[in-house]
Parts: structure tokens; sequence; C-alpha cells
């Protein structure tokens, strides 16, 4: 069954969960609620890659994460850490976490593909074009789908290369990304493309802006906390595409909608 990793944002502004906790230990509740609500794993955050967001100092980013991911890991649940910073990553190993979510796939830090070798964890590699200040500036695609899939069959290439097992590596369109709100769409269509790659597939839409444009009114978007029944709806469609994973803010809403899901396809 598709599993369901919860979204931990310690940051004072990501998109919609930005400032949500104002403490370490209210973070580490938050994250051991989210593993009784059905969570596989809890990845906590300590940059935020909202658009346009800018980047936040080494020493801030560990600050933020390392206290909670070591708790988090302390209390038995398996953590991811969401960074593109090499250092940042081998801190929270070091603190337990057992997942390294790199939404610039390798990119943005020259020794990140070697470190997570080294880590020997698994590691999420996102299709990524530029660093948030200036990622709207690269939403242009003849073929969004082949041009993703091409981007990150590169990236796979790149983590064997540098060590990596092939079966470490999980492979994620970045919803959001560099991508204008149709490309969403067009690249969760285009999942098949993608799962036929091979590496398990993690896909994030979770209260992103394209589920806000769709369902605007009179062009005004829908909140982003409003956006957790069309984010379980992707995520219920997503599973019977076979993604590995699903990472949500709302992980019961999504827990019960790829339940749904195998439900359906087990009597099919
Ligand atoms: N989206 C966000 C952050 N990290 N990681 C992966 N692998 N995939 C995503 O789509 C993704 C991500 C966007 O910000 P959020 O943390 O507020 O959801």
């Amino acid at each position: 069954m598709t599993i369901v990793i919860g979204v931990l944002n310690v940051t004072p502004d990501s998109f919609s969960d930005g400032g949500r906790y104002e403490s370490p230990a209210s973070a580490v509740e938050a994250g051991v609620g989210m593993v009784a609500d059905g969570a596989s794993w809890v990845d906590v955050g300590g940059e935020s890659t909202r658009p346009g967001a800018e980047r936040v100092s080494l020493e801030t980013e560990l600050e933020r994460v390392v206290p909670v991911v070591a708790a988090l890991a302390s209390e038995g649940v398996a953590v991811s850490i969401d960074t593109t910073r090499a250092p940042v990553a081998r801190a929270c190993v070091a603190a337990g976490a057992r997942m390294v979510n790199d939404v610039s796939g390798g990119l943005a830090d020259p020794s990140m593909l070697a470190t997570v070798a080294e880590l020997d964890v698994d590691y999420v590699a996102m299709h990524w074009r530029a660093q948030s200040a200036q990622m709207d500036a690269f939403t242009h695609y003849t073929d969004v789908v082949e041009e993703v899939c091409e981007a990150l069959e590169q990236r796979l290439a790149a983590c064997v290369e540098a060590g990596i097992a092939a079966d470490r590596v999980i492979l994620d369109p970045g919803l959001g990304f560099a991508k204008q709100v149709h490309h969403n769409w067009e690249l969760l269509a285009g999942l098949p493309r993608l799962v036929g790659i091979g590496p398990r597939v993690l896909i994030g839409a979770s209260r992103k802006r394209f589920l806000g444009a769709l369902l605007a009114v009179d062009t005004v978007a829908r909140p982003e906390t409003q956006r957790d029944v069309a984010t379980a709806a992707v995520s219920a469609l997503a599973a019977t595409r076979g993604v590995w994973g699903v990472r949500v803010h709302d992980v019961l809403g999504s827990c019960d909608a790829v339940k749904v899901a195998a439900a359906w396809q087990e009597a099919t």
C-alpha cells in the first residue's frame, strides 16, 4: 500500500504550516501525532522552499532541525530530513534520521550525493531547476513529463555513480517547483512514465498552488489550509498509479484515501 509521509516544517515561513510550532517540543508532539494518524515517516524541514523564499544560514537550519530530529528518533519515529545541504543531512542522520529528502536531487550541494552514499540511508531525489527565490523564472517546458523524467533519470545515474545503491533512491517530480499550474496535472497524468523508470516514486501535492487554483472561487485561490480534501483525492489517485509514497500535511486524510484506493484495487 502507498505510504504516507507527514510534513513537519520547523520554519517561520513555510507556505502552509510555517510558524505553527513554537518550540521543538510542540513540533515533536505534532510528529508523534502524525505517526498515530498513520504516517510511516515524518519529514522534518528547517528551510522553507516556497516560491520566492530566501535561504537561511546553515547554522539556523541546523539549530531548527537537529533537536526535533533527535527527539522524534528517540521516540521511535522514522525520520526523514528535508534538506539540500550535506552537513545538515550528516548531522540529522547522526541524530537518528534514516532518509534524506533533497528537493534539489543533489544539485544544490555538490557534496550531497557522496555524503548520502557514505551515510547509507534512503534518498529522495526531487526534480529541481533553481533555488526557490528564482524558480518561477524556470517554468518553460516543451514536454514536461518527458523532460522531468529525463532529468530524474540523470539524477538516478548521478546517485549510482556517487555510490548510492539504486534501491535507496526515490524519485519525485517536484510538483510546484518550477512548474506552471497545468504542468502539475500533466505530471500526475504522466505518472506511469515516471513509475516505469524503476525506483520508488514520491509525490508532494499537499496544499500546493495548483490545488488552490483548481478550487478558486472568482479567481481567488482556496486558502492553503482548505486544500486537504483535494490533497487526499490526489493521494488516492496517485495510489492507483503505483506511487510508493505521498508527502502530506494532513496525514489522516491521505491515510484514509490510500486505504480506499487499496481496497478498491484489491476488489478489482
Ligand atoms: N514540497 C515541499 C517541500 N519539500 N519534498 C519533496 N520530496 N517533494 C515535494 O513536493 C516537496 C518537498 C514544499 O513545501 P512544504 O514543505 O510546505 O510542503
